[in-house]
Parts: C-alpha cells; sequence; structure tokens
C-alpha cells in the first residue's frame, strides 16, 4: 500500500462534553448611580459605552438583565469582581450567576 492511498478508514471522534455556560446577571437597585453601573460593566466586560448603557438601562426598566454568559468559574469570578468594585465605592450593586438550560 502506497503512502498516499486514499482508502477510507474508521476514525474514532472521543466525544467532548461541551461545558454547560452560565449567564451573568446585573439586578437592578435604587441607589447606585446609572454612571458608576455603565463604568463598572465597561471595566468588567470589556463593552463598549453603547452596549453598557443598553444593559444598565434594561435592568433599571426590568429589574434583571443578562450581561453575557461563560464558563462557570470564569462568569463567577466576574460576578464577585463586578459586585466588590461596587462594594469598595459604598454601592449595593449585585451581580448574580445562573446556569444556561
Ligand atoms: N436604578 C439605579 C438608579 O436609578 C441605576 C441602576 C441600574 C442600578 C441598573 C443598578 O443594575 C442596576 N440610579
Amino acid at each position: 500500500m502506497s503512502e498516499n492511498d486514499l482508502k477510507p478508514r474508521i476514525v474514532e471522534k472521543p466525544k467532548t462534553e461541551r461545558p454547560k455556560l452560565h449567564k451573568v446577571i446585573l439586578v437592578n437597585d435604587d441607589f447606585t448611580p446609572r454612571e458608576f453601573v455603565v463604568r463598572i460593566l465597561k471595566a468588567e466586560f470589556a463593552v463598549g459605552e453603547d452596549l453598557a448603557f443598553k444593559i444598565m438601562i434594561t435592568a433599571h426598566r426590568r429589574g434583571t438583565c443578562v450581561v453575557a454568559v461563560f464558563t462557570r468559574d470564569v462568569a463567577e469570578t466576574k460576578a464577585t469582581r463586578a459586585t466588590d468594585a461596587g462594594r469598595r465605592a459604598g454601592f449595593p450593586l449585585l451581580f448574580t450567576t445562573e446556569p444556561e438550560e
């Protein structure tokens, strides 16, 4: 058999489970200034001004807004960092996480 024989062969494909994604959710409150929420979204989630404003105003009007989805560790780390940044500035700003269906 030559080296460039093109006979099809059975190749086993390893079935790796995709890790479940987790949502980071921004929760509204009555105290954190809108501009501060926008600043934290830009700094912690690398979104631009327009998207940060849309996320903030959606949470403000509806109570919550999904910011983004990540693997569980990344989602939890980002939610904690963003919540802590609000806490350090004296605001009750809250980011939570939740597994995607
Ligand atoms: N509701 C706040 C205000 O009127 C602004 C705000 C928006 C706070 C979204 C938190 O997740 C939030 N100053």
